[in-house]
């Protein structure tokens, strides 16, 4: 079956709040435009910075959802403290992009947009037994997602090479394999400064957007070459079995939504 929501003019971002009135009720909405100038100095968030301890093997299954590829594992691999005080463990990444290179991240810092965008999502086991329980929770403590913009490098980047030679094996939604030891770490897809970073209350940036998530947002960015990107763009929204005519996946980026007040704290001066 088709999905329910995509990306397109008929099922795509304007048209959830129809497919899912509960959506209507939702004021803080995931991505936002941000603004440097605008967002408020906290010196805390940088005197404590990440403890990220992440297991290379945490990276177990690769696979096709028909909206990104997925990333998922459960191996020993925790954040606190930074703008935190639990313990997050990771659940999976997945990133978003553009049909052209103009455009694709969700978030938007000083009016730039970017190609891609990875989503690093890690689920608060201190507070929640399950990560769906931490989602449904409708609490800003219940996910911690990390959103790292990408943008173009000349050389392909070869922290990915390997997993996204494996593209080839997922071209269909639902498709899924294992992964070998090893064959990408997280901290390969963790930018320069890590300790510099936006922060603030939002949204999953697909359906249901459950506002659930704090999000961070680093200030500096990874490299994927052109080549890459296209790569990315090669996965198919459609199983094996159907025939659409728009099957790859061209877009898979929502657009930014009101701030509505609340604040955006950055962690560097
Ligand atoms: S994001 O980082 O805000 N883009 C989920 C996690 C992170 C983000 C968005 C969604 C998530 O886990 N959603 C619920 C599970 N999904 C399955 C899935 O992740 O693959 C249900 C769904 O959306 O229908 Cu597609
Ligand atoms: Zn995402």
């Amino acid at each position: 079956p088709p999905l329910p929501w995509d990306y397109s003019i008929l099922h795509g971002p304007t048209m959830w709040c129809r497919m899912f009135p509960q959506l209507l009720d939702k004021k803080f909405q995931s991505p936002i435009r941000i603004y440097t100038d605008l967002c408020e100095y906290e010196p805390l968030l940088a005197r404590h910075s990440f403890i990220f301890e992440t297991d290379v093997n945490c990276c177990q299954t690769l696979e096709n959802t028909g909206h990104s590829f997925q990333v998922s594992g459960q191996g020993y691999s925790y954040i606190t403290r930074g703008p935190v005080l639990d313990e997050y463990q990771f659940l999976q990444f997945h990133m978003h992009w553009g049909e052209n290179d103009s455009e694709g991240s969700e978030h938007v810092i000083d009016g730039g947009h970017l190609p891609a965008e990875l989503h690093i999502v890690t689920w608060n086991r201190t507070q929640y037994r399950t990560p769906e329980e931490a989602m449904a929770s409708e609490q800003f403590d219940g996910l911690l997602v990390f959103a790292v913009l990408i943008k173009i490098v000349s050389n392909d980047n070869s922290d990915c090479i390997k997993l996204f030679d494996l593209f080839s094996k997922i071209t269909h939604r639902g498709e899924k394999i294992n992964l070998d030891y090893g064959i990408i770490s997280l901290r390969d897809l963790m930018p320069e400064h890590v300790q510099k970073y936006y922060t603030y209350d939002g949204s999953l940036t697909t359906p249901m957007c459950n506002e659930c998530v704090r999000w961070v947002v680093f200030r500096d960015t990874i490299g994927l070459s052109k080549h890459q990107l296209n790569q990315l763009r090669q996965l198919k929204q459609t199983c094996k079995t159907e025939k659409t005519k728009n099957e790859f996946i061209t877009r898979n980026f929502r657009p930014v939504m009101p701030l509505n007040g609340r604040t955006i704290y950055r962690s560097f001066a």
